[in-house]
């Protein structure tokens, strides 16, 4: 009609275009954090947020509409109803209880596991076709019971797991040796947690092995204080949450980083929780961090690294404290 602000072009035939989309459920700290990066790193064009809390979900949308103007265009919707997360590509899974005083970790687990049974039926009910990236603690049991409850294929469930402590991890190596951070290669696998594993037979400086420099005895890498560093980023979610309550960007940039690798397709490795029954020796059916290639279809590959027999040994206790831990739940 003439009175229309755009005018038909004649003739015009559509072609269909994939329209990608994000939902992420909890829109806590981690959760938002997530969005926003996801937001501005141009990721999706629709981003869905979903929460038990309807007034700050309609807060957080409103707050994330305004900013328009700023930011790739994208489409910014939220409800209470999982209505909203249908056709979703990816779901980030944030949500959870909090730590009430003196609470045992096994007795969070337990509420959070509850949770978690309200939730990804949901998700999956409305999008058949999604990857679960499970961020929620502690993150290797809880995708094991995505996994569980989920009925998907293993390679499309994928813990954030040890991806934000290996940035942890290489961000403090860097510091040590007044590097770039991105000529520090090092991993950490195993548990998100207190019994991860520092991966320091593969750790690289600027290309170059570890062990090379620690064989010339060269200064900052004297082995003793390197280990310092894996105490130091086990302590590093402890260190934030005593001096600010929480943690967020960390988690939230790690998050749009697995993101940004599965939609783009990108086959980038990252040490993310996954199935690893049978991998490494691992005998328990659980979900713990290794290297694996991801892409449009979630895990697409397991990197066959050849681990030192101490990391071997330390990623079997790993198995076994993340498989205790898991015993007793019902679900
Ligand atoms: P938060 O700020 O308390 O937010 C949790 C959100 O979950 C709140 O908005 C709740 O309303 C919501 N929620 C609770 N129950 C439900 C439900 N049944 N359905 C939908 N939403 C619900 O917590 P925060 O954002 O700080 O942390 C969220 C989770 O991320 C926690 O389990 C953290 O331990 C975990 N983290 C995981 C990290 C990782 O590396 N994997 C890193 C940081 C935090």
């Amino acid at each position: 009609a003439s009175n229309s602000f755009l005018l038909p072009i004649v003739d015009a035939v559509p072609i269909s275009t994939k329209h990608v989309k994000v939902t992420v459920v909890g829109i806590g700290n981690v959760g938002m954090a997530c969005a926003q990066t996801i937001l501005t790193q141009e990721l999706a064009e629709e981003i869905a947020l979903v929460d038990v809390e309807e007034k700050k979900l309609k807060g957080e949308m409103l707050d994330l509409q305004h900013a328009g103007a700023f930011v790739p265009r994208t489409k910014i919707t939220a409800d209470t109803d999982y209505a909203i997360s249908a056709g979703s590509d990816i779901c980030i899974v944030t949500a959870g209880a909090r730590q009430r005083e003196g609470e045992s970790r096994l007795s969070l687990l337990e509420r959070n596991v509850s949770i978690y049974k309200s939730i990804i039926p949901r998700l999956v009910e409305h999008s058949p076709n999604t990857i679960l990236l499970i961020v929620s603690n502690p993150v290797d049991i809880l995708s094991y019971l995505a996994w569980k409850i989920s009925g998907l294929p293993p390679n499309r469930v994928i813990g954030s797991g040890t991806n934000l402590d290996s940035s942890r991890f290489r961000f403090l190596l860097a510091e040590r040796l007044n590097v770039h951070v991105q000529n520090v290669s090092a991993d950490i696998i195993g548990e998100h947690g207190d019994s991860s594993v520092p991966m320091w037979s593969s750790v690289t400086v600027g290309g170059i092995p570890l062990n090379n420099f620690l064989d010339k005895n060269i200064n900052g890498f004297e082995m003793e204080s390197l280990r310092g560093i894996h105490t130091a980023v086990v302590n590093g979610a402890h260190e934030v949450i005593s001096l600010k309550g929480y943690t967020s960007w960390a988690i939230g940039y790690s998050t749009a980083n697995l993101t940004r690798t599965l939609l783009k397709n990108q086959q980038r490795i990252h040490p993310v929780s996954v199935y690893a029954k049978g991998l490494h020796g691992i005998e328990e059916d659980v979900f713990l961090s290794l290297p694996v290639q991801l892409g449009r279809s979630g895990v697409q590959g397991m990197v066959n690294a050849p681990l030192a027999e101490e990391e071997k040994n330390q990623l079997k206790s790993s198995a076994q404290a993340l498989w205790q831990a898991q015993q007793g739940l019902s679900f």
